[in-house]
């Protein structure tokens, strides 16, 4: 239980047991492949895949395990192979939508307690693009907080500045500015981070996420166990691991960098990330107002008045444009699929070509 612990796992979870599979073992998934898994059960990392039946009854790729759940398996092979039997509760869920023409949600983590957006102050800095990651941390029920990296690339003031344009968006939000050069501003971010706690890095490629994970560890702790990968190759290191533990215990999920981030917020993810138009809202003429056209919209009004800048508001209309085609072809998509039982047979086609090599 104790390994368990060391790994995030904490009374939420453990209240949602289900008592009539306390034959499983709980581990919880560090990697995400195409068709396999890695699992964790504190002790060591297991090559994992899905029995036919999990398949059978997913109806979607929300379904599906992602990096940071927990999950009923049943070990074999001294503990060589696990077979993941299904999911527990997820305490948060960040997704978006997969990139291109497909609509259907990609899995980034699940069970994060705190998602960091990274930005690197050079020309990467962007609001804009802040508050498209925020309205997806939001939508998942998660805390946000910001990192902005490269430090040694701009003036103290200009950081101050910086700083200071986030907080006009966003009033209550840690804000940590650092190097990945300087060792002591890489100390002090290691207090950030609290133990048995989950936090997931974000941001766009080349803002030096993987950059910091290897700072913040010990190299020798980053090295990863052999995993048994069935392919015939016989046992191989993986170099690659998602799911990381610090040394005081924090649980750190590095993200590749995403070029496209598709938003779907049908809950509260966008209302959150621009309150200030969500509350607004209540004071336009129409219910249903869209704030582009209508008389009397309170927001249009604010962002003449210049209280909403024009910036802001234009991604905001941008975002909820997009989301709601996302949304509206999503539920098309999910009410064909379920007629077809497309998901269980695409993705049993991929199964069988796994296998079958
Ligand atoms: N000047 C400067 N360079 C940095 C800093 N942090 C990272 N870099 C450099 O930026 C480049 C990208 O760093 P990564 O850590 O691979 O970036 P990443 O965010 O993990 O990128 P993806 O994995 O592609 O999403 C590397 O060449 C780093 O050496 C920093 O604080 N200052
Ligand atoms: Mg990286
Ligand atoms: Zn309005």
């Amino acid at each position: 239980m104790y390994n368990l612990v060391s790994l995030g796992f904490d009374n939420w979870f453990n209240d949602k047991v289900d008592l009539s599979k306390t034959n499983f073992n709980m581990v919880r998934v560090i990697i995400v492949n195409k068709n396999s898994f890695v699992v964790s059960n504190g002790v060591k990392d297991i090559y994992a895949e899905l029995t036919g039946k999990f398949l059978f009854n997913s109806e979607d790729s929300l379904d599906m395990p992602a990096v940071g759940d927990w999950v009923y398996a049943q070990l074999f092979d001294d503990d060589e192979l696990a077979i993941i039997h299904d999911i527990l509760p997820r305490k948060s869920l960040l997704k978006r939508k997969a990139s291109g023409k497909k609509v259907e949600f990609q899995l980034i983590a699940a069970n994060i307690d705190t998602a960091i957006i990274m930005q690197s102050l050079d020309s990467n800095f962007n609001l804009r693009r802040l508050e498209r990651y925020l309205v997806m941390i939001n939508e998942g029920k998660i805390t946000p907080a910001i990192f902005l990296s490269k430090s040694d690339l701009i003036s103290g003031d200009e950081i101050e500045e910086k700083k200071n344009d986030i907080r006009k968006i966003l009033a209550d939000v840690s804000i940590v500015s650092f190097s990945n050069n300087n060792q002591s501003e890489i100390e002090n971010i290691k207090t950030f981070f609290e133990p048995f706690k989950t936090y997931c890095l974000l941001g766009s490629s080349g803002v030096g996420k993987t950059t910091l994970l290897n700072n913040l560890i010990h190299q020798e702790l980053y090295k990863t166990q052999p995993i048994r990968e069935k392919d015939g190759r016989g046992k191989h290191t993986t170099t690659r691991r998602e799911l990381i533990v610090l040394e005081n215990g924090a649980i750190i999920i590095d993200n590749p960098g995403m070029r496209e981030l598709g938003v779907i917020s049908n809950e509260s993810g966008l209302g959150d990330t621009f309150n200030e138009i969500d509350e607004l809202s209540d004071q336009c003429k129409y219910k249903d107002c869209t704030h582009t056209v209508e008389t009397d919209c309170a927001v249009l009004e604010a962002v003449e008045r210049g209280e909403i800048s024009e910036e802001r508001y234009n991604n905001y209309i941008k975002i909820y444009k997009e989301s709601l085609y996302n949304e509206m072809s999503y539920v098309e998509k999910r009410q064909k699929d379920k007629k077809f039982g497309k998901f269980f047979h695409s993705t049993m086609k991929d199964v069988k070509k796994m296998k079958g090599r």
